[in-house]
């Protein structure tokens, strides 16, 4: 039992961050019997309320259908069999059916989030919210412990057999790791995107991935009724200074491609954003009794709408690592964790690299040529379609 006496919470697995990874990991664990406590800087309706990702890959589904976390995404999600891949004047459609007999959902992440916290809510889950200073400790021990401030500004320290850090690019965990013991790599890209949220039916069935000279731009949606368009911008752009009117007319020059009289329907913008392009990966994925998932280990560019996927799989992983330690006290699971996870992370990570060069303008005419030769190969030829339908529905978890 989580038990609490001096102001102190035990447990056996104390999770820093209630965004997906952490709230999924809890749920997981609390399926087989193995008890959490989860500390989250923001608020329920914050974490909520993000706007993030919208695209959910095949072994995701499934894994949240085996948790028991699916009954509203199989009556609300909307299931892709691909997406449109263009350039002026061109548009392709690649099939992931047909190419691996794998699909992809349209499902967000606010979605996900909310369906999680019912779920952990409907446990009875301890997530402790906005709390403050959070620390860990005593990591390389078998007494590691996380101390934070609580919403009403007392100290307070949970105790437990594990620490997992699921707290996303800004949070304590990946620091924890000492610097002698950690390594990283670490790419920014020169270009950012502008991403709008809209109150318009979408203009298209599947999603849209535009190379176009004046830069990259895509067309998502949420449902029937809700549109998510992003534009390649530069570096350091201000929100301000693109008005509704100006993305609507960059967004229908990039996405139009001069065929069929299709054309984009404007509507409302409901949210902007500007949200620059990183990749990251940490090494080890474990230091002691520490273990990362998610954003904690390693961030992607969006282009390949891999990151929540990532975050997922590591869980994946990760639940039944600790259930075998912590009920069996096996720990061959935790001690291939970092290793097993890397393999898909780095997967993911050229993935996502390989797409975001591929589709954003750099201003180099050379770049642009051999752009323009790999869009041509990978919708003509059946082995490069195929091998970016196999990364993008997503390989099997455990690759
Ligand atoms: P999160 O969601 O960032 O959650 C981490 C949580 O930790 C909390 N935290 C702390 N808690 C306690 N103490 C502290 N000191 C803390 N510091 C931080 C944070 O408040 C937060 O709640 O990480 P997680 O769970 O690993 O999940 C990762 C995903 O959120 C992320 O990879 C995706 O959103 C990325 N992403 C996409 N992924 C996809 O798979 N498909 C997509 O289509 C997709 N589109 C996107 C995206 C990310 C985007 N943005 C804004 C980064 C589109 C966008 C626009
Ligand atoms: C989204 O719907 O927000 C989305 C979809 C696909 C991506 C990135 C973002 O590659």
């Amino acid at each position: 039992m989580t038990s609490e006496g001096d102001g102190v919470l035990r447990t056996q697995v104390a999770i820093i961050g209630a965004g997906p990874a952490g709230l999924l990991l809890s749920h997981l664990l609390g399926n087989a019997g193995v008890e959490s406590v989860v500390v989250e800087s923001r608020s329920q309706e914050y974490v909520a309320g993000r706007i993030r990702a919208g695209i959910l890959e095949q072994s995701t589904v499934d894994l949240l259908r085996s948790a028991g976390l699916a009954d509203r995404l199989s009556r609300e999600g909307d299931q892709h069999r691909g997406i449109h891949l263009q350039w002026p004047h061109e548009r392709h459609h690649l099939d992931f059916v047909d190419l691996t007999g794998r699909s992809v959902w349209v499902y967000g992440q606010t979605e996900v989030q909310k369906d999680l916290v019912a779920a952990r809510t409907a446990a009875g889950q301890q997530v402790h919210y906005e709390v403050a200073d959070t620390a860990l400790h005593d990591l390389e021990t078998d007494h590691p412990s996380v101390t934070f401030t609580d919403a009403e500004g007392r100290p307070r320290r949970v105790a437990a057999d594990v620490v997992v850090g699921c707290d996303g690019s800004f949070g304590p965990s990946r620091a924890a790791v000492p610097d002698a013991v950690r390594r990283t790599w670490d790419r920014t890209y020169p270009y950012s995107w502008l991403g709008i949220l809209a109150d318009v039916a979408p203009s298209t069935d599947e999603l849209i991935y535009a190379w176009h000279p004046d830069g990259f731009a895509m067309h998502s949606m949420r449902s029937s009724s809700v549109s998510r368009l992003y534009l390649q911008v530069p570096n350091g752009t201000d929100v301000a200074t693109w008005s509704d009117d100006r993305i609507w007319d960059a967004l229908a020059t990039r996405l139009g491609h001069g065929q069929d009289g299709w054309e984009l329907t404007p509507g409302p913008v409901t949210e902007k954003s500007v949200l620059p392009m990183r990749s990251y990966v940490q090494t080890p994925m474990r230091h002691g009794r520490l273990f990362l998932a998610g954003d904690a280990a390693h961030t992607v560019p969006p282009t390949g709408a891999k990151g929540l996927n990532l975050a997922v799989a590591d869980v994946g992983l990760l639940a039944p690592a600790l259930i075998d330690l912590l009920r069996k006290d096996d720990p061959r699971l935790a001690d291939a964790y970092s290793e097993t996870a890397l393999r898909r992370v780095w997967r993911c990570t050229h993935f996502s690299w390989w797409m975001t060069t591929m589709l954003h303008t750099s201003g180099d005419p050379f770049d642009e040529q051999l752009q323009l030769s790999q869009l041509r190969w990978v919708t003509s030829s059946q082995a490069g379609a195929t091998g970016l339908a196999e990364n993008y529905a997503g390989l099997p978890i455990g690759f």
